[in-house]
């Protein structure tokens, strides 16, 4: 496979039904899984900008079924948009690009799969969030998402991953690299494991209920981190959620979670000062606003476990992080050395600090109902 600054990225484009002459393109945004490119083209005279993207394919086996969900989800979504008579849904919601052969995808010469979206002017992403409004923001654009998808016809989405968010099947993949140890580094992370040992019984709490029938399976984001969602540059609203390729059954709960787990941290994500890591109470709270706002349709169970979930993502996160990182980081894009393991660090430290407020969050969550 080629590596990101290797691509002949014209080459890639000129697969496309891309509107215009290409001029240039380069690697963009902050992503730990795919290889995301914005190219710039001039249609006729006009600059016109475009999202490619190369799917890892070591972690998602089945991109044609992963396509299908993503065009059944965009197609969906801006159907109900403009029923409900929005005049800028291409803003609003994802648009593929097909192929010039009208395919959604495409298979270059490195077996690299590849597909294209017309590009979000006038908004972006944050991997900090800097102030309660645009936690609020992001969160009421996941869950207007959700509501959008709340009505998807068909048949159930194909589970781009499986078991992604089964944090017991997470656990076990951790004990399986504590196990086989394969690269000697168990010896660098024995306070990590006992965190992680000492909060396993927790792990299956949400399944649990979802399997007793007390929180209902839902069309889900899966990865609502919080550069996932596009902020208007003007207005400051959440315009747009992106990042769409685990959208398939879940709990409503790993969306909120994994908001709370993203948001709500007040250092970068890989930042090695992990003793300085803290859950921000007042970003939680705008989530739960955010959230609530246009989340109507959850029920109590839900409700109770806003603050929770974000833990339970955050451990998830911490736990796959640490995984990762005795596997010899086989999963997410490192930089560093010990990237992973300073990831897992951040998360472990932003868990503390979540159970340390959890009452408080649960509490403020829990007065805000209807
Ligand atoms: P990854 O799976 O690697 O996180 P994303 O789909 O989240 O990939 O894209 C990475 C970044 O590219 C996003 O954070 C965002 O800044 C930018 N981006 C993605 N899609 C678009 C789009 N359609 N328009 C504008 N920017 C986009
Ligand atoms: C990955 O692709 P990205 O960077 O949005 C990961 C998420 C993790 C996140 C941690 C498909 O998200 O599950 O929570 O990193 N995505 C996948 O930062 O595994
Ligand atoms: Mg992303």
């Amino acid at each position: 496979m080629q590596t990101t600054s290797s691509v002949n990225l014209a080459a890639v484009a000129a697969e496309f039904d891309l509107r215009g002459d290409y001029l240039e393109g380069e690697p963009y945004g902050s992503g730990h899984i795919n290889d995301t490119f914005r190219v710039r083209v001039t249609q006729a005279g006009t600059p016109v900008q475009y999202i490619l993207q190369r799917l890892n394919t070591r972690i998602f086996r089945a991109p044609l079924d992963l396509m299908a969900n993503v065009a059944r989800v965009t197609a969906h979504a801006q159907a109900r948009l403009r029923r409900q008579r929005q005049n800028d849904a291409t803003r609003r919601a994802l648009t593929l690009v097909p192929t010039r052969a009208g395919e959604a995808l495409l298979r270059d010469a490195d077996s690299g799969v590849w597909r294209a979206y017309l590009f979000i002017e006038q908004a972006r992403t944050y991997d900090l969030t800097d102030t309660p409004a645009k936690a609020f923001e992001a969160a009421r654009a996941f869950a207007r998402f959700q509501a959008l998808l709340a009505d998807l016809p068909g048949e159930r989405l194909h589970e781009t991953i499986p078991r992604f968010h089964d944090t017991p099947h997470r656990y076990a993949a951790l004990h399986e690299a504590v196990h086989a140890n394969p690269h000697d580094r168990l010896r660098e992370v024995g306070p990590e494991l006992d965190f992680a040992l000492s909060q396993e019984a927790e792990a299956g709490r949400l399944l649990n209920l979802a399997s007793a029938g007390t929180i209902p399976e839902r069309v889900t984001h899966n990865d609502t981190k919080i550069n996932n969602v596009m902020i208007d540059d003007r207005s400051g609203e959440g315009v747009c959620v992106i990042d769409l390729d685990t959208v398939m059954p879940g709990l409503a709960l790993y969306d909120f979670g994994d908001m709370v787990r993203s948001a709500t941290i007040n250092l970068p994500e890989d930042s090695t000062d992990f003793n300085q890591v803290r859950c921000r109470r007042e970003i939680f709270e705008a989530l739960a606003r955010g959230y609530l706002e246009a989340a109507d349709f959850l029920n109590a169970t839900e409700r109770a476990h806003l603050a929770f979930s974000g833990r339970l993502m955050t451990l998830e996160c911490g736990v796959r992080f640490l995984t990762d990182y005795l596997l010899g980081d086989v999963y997410f894009k490192v930089r560093r050395p010990r990237h992973n393991l300073d990831r897992c660090r951040t998360q472990f430290a932003l868990v503390r600090s979540i159970i340390e407020q959890e009452n408080e969050l649960q509490g403020f969550a829990d007065g805000l109902r209807v």
